[in-house]
């Protein structure tokens, strides 16, 4: 049996309340990937749930049709595996109606964008699917008619024609600011692609800015199995995450939006504090974890914060290098943050593996170290942690430990080539590095990196 809208299914699995065939879509989704399908989605279906109608999400793979091959067979229907030490509780989510492959039917796609009934866009594309430059702008090299922006100036341009209202264009993506780099870089689309867009664009749209949050491995075989066994059918779309999730909100949106405070997401003016101290601090340490924990021979999380040195670094990265380097909202305490990070990072039922974190380093660094170093460099001070977690990603981008999975790996591997062991840290964080724009590291910075890029060995000769 594989699961879909007739599957009989176990009477304890928690099902959709609500009448799913009789809900429009209000959520145009792209990046229909694990992360969306544990987080937002399940605050649309607690909306749904709680009588919030006609918010059924049309998920978008820009190219891969693996997440529609799995998902349109089944209805969009798909179920959500919370794991913990006290055991898995799985539900059945039925928010997303079926998925569109963009590449194969980009008409269908600008069809739903420019939709009546359609209020959100909403993105988990990854920090690369914004096709930004090394210095933030908009690379247009990457930014072509098959990427999100082109199918939203397609969507814009009939909205404007039909006189319908404008989208909230909603990143939920790990980057700094998500909601105001999204508008900065889909005006800059617009400026040079459709100019007569832009002034309907700022004056019908909003970008609002979210801070997203849940630990959502890659869903393995096992894992479909033993969901199987739950649901007494095959789940091709499964997901597995953990308990805690958490959505914060800036309040600025076009039109509708569903009721997601019903599922706890919080609605606030200033997403920034809450969205800076998770970059640095949980997924700052997460990244540190990944490097460093793949050099000591560790396969998941999990291994790597019960390794005692690594526990001691990532305390010593979140608590003194990235909480201090912040400006916390009255409501936060960063000293109790950490202990509840440390604690998830530290949950033995889910296996979060390390090189799924260490993917796209270069896409991810700038916002969840460079920023720090960045900072406690203006006061004078130095970040021995970060620092050592630098020192590790500068050897897993050299290749010959790991698959280098990231859109600049041709690059490093260049760059490795020529500058070699004792100069790539001055390649990559000096002047005229690829890096220095987010932090040019001090002469005592690359001497400390150095040192454990590129160790001294017994006859005082750089090892290389
Ligand atoms: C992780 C994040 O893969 C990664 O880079 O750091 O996906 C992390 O698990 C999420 O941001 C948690 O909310």
């Amino acid at each position: 049996m594989r699961l879909s809208r007739t599957a009989v299914l176990p009477a304890d699995v928690v099902l959709p309340k609500y009448d799913r065939s009789a809900q429009k879509a209000g959520i145009v989704h792209f990046g229909i990937g694990a992360f969306h399908r544990a987080h937002q989605a399940v605050y649309t279906d607690d909306a749904m749930n709680a009588g919030d109608r006609d918010w059924g999400i049309i998920g978008v793979s820009l190219r891969s049709p693996t997440v529609a091959a799995q998902m349109n067979p089944q209805d969009g229907i798909y179920s959500v595996t919370e794991r913990s030490k006290d055991g898995d509780k799985t539900r059945v989510i039925g928010a997303v109606k079926k998925v569109l492959v963009a590449a194969n039917e980009p008409d269908a796609l600008i069809a739903a964008l420019a939709s009546r009934d359609t209020h959100i866009v909403s993105f988990t594309i990854t920090e690369k699917g914004y096709c930004r430059a090394p210095d933030g702008t908009l690379d247009f090299a990457q930014a072509d008619d098959r990427s999100v922006y082109a199918y939203l100036a397609a969507a814009m341009q009939r909205r404007r024609a039909s006189k319908l209202g404008g989208l909230t264009l909603l990143s939920c993506d790990n980057l700094a600011s998500n909601g105001a780099q999204l508008a900065e870089l889909m005006r800059a689309y617009l400026q040079r692609c459709a100019p007569d867009l832009v002034s309907w664009f700022e004056d019908e749209c909003t970008c609002p800015s979210t801070m997203v949050d849940r630990i959502v491995p890659a869903t393995t075989d096992d894992d479909r199995q033993s969901i199987a066994g739950v649901l007494g059918g095959l789940d091709e779309a499964a997901v597995v995450t953990e308990p805690f999730t958490q959505w914060v909100i800036e309040d600025n949106f076009a039109g509708r939006r569903p009721c997601w405070e019903v599922g706890g997401a919080q609605f606030t003016e200033d997403v920034v504090p809450f969205e800076t101290a998770k970059l640095r601090m949980l997924n700052g340490a997460h990244s540190a974890l990944a490097y460093i924990g793949l050099q000591k021979g560790h396969e998941f999380v999990h291994q790597a914060v019960a390794d005692p040195y690594i526990l001691k670094l990532a305390n010593i990265l979140m608590r003194e290098e990235a909480a201090t380097s912040l400006k916390p909202a009255g409501e936060q305490n960063l000293a109790s943050y950490a202990d509840a990070l440390i604690a998830r990072f530290a949950n033995p039922a889910l296996n979060h593996r390390l090189i799924q974190i260490a993917m796209d380093g270069s896409q991810k660094i700038p916002q969840r170290w460079l920023e720090t170093l960045a900072f406690h460099q203006k006061q004078g001070r130095q970040c021995p942690a970060i620092l050592e977690a630098v020192a590790a990603w500068i050897i897993h981008i050299r290749g010959t430990t790991h698959v280098v999975e990231d859109p600049m790996r041709d690059t490093f591997k260049a760059l490795w080539e020529t500058a070699g062991a004792a100069h790539i840290t001055s390649a990559l964080f000096g002047h005229d590095g690829q890096f220095a724009p987010f932090w040019l590291a001090s002469q005592e910075d690359i001497a400390l990196v150095n040192h454990r890029v590129c160790p001294v060995g017994v006859e005082g000769q750089r090892v290389i």
